[in-house]
């Protein structure tokens, strides 16, 4: 068949993909001493969660250390970490947020 003699010389097949850029998971830590609704807040404003989501997420870090609270573009993700920061900075509180490569 046509193709055939190719790839039996080359012993590859190029795979086709289509263009795809890396998405980053955007995570919120636990710790003991940032306020839970202060944490629910971040949520709401910051990752458009509704109160009942911000809640179910909020719990989900202090029970388990972690959680993926949304997967953007490295420059939204990037963004939503330092308006993170910078919230938490402002009333003092130790909340750390990080990004990842998904
Ligand atoms: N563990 C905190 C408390 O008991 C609440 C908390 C939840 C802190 C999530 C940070 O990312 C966090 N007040």
């Amino acid at each position: 068949r046509p193709g055939d003699r190719e790839e039996v010389e080359l012993g590859v097949k190029t795979r086709p993909r289509t263009q795809r850029p890396p998405m980053y998971k955007v995570l919120l830590l636990n710790d003991d001493f940032t306020p839970m609704e202060f944490v629910v807040h971040v949520l709401e404003r910051l990752f458009n969660m509704n109160h009942a989501q911000a809640i179910e997420i909020m719990l989900t870090v202090h029970r388990k250390g972690i959680a993926v609270v949304g997967v953007f573009s490295h420059e939204i993700a990037e963004t939503k970490v330092a308006q993170v920061m910078e919230l938490a900075r402002r009333q003092q509180h130790p909340l750390q947020c990080t990004m990842e490569k998904e």
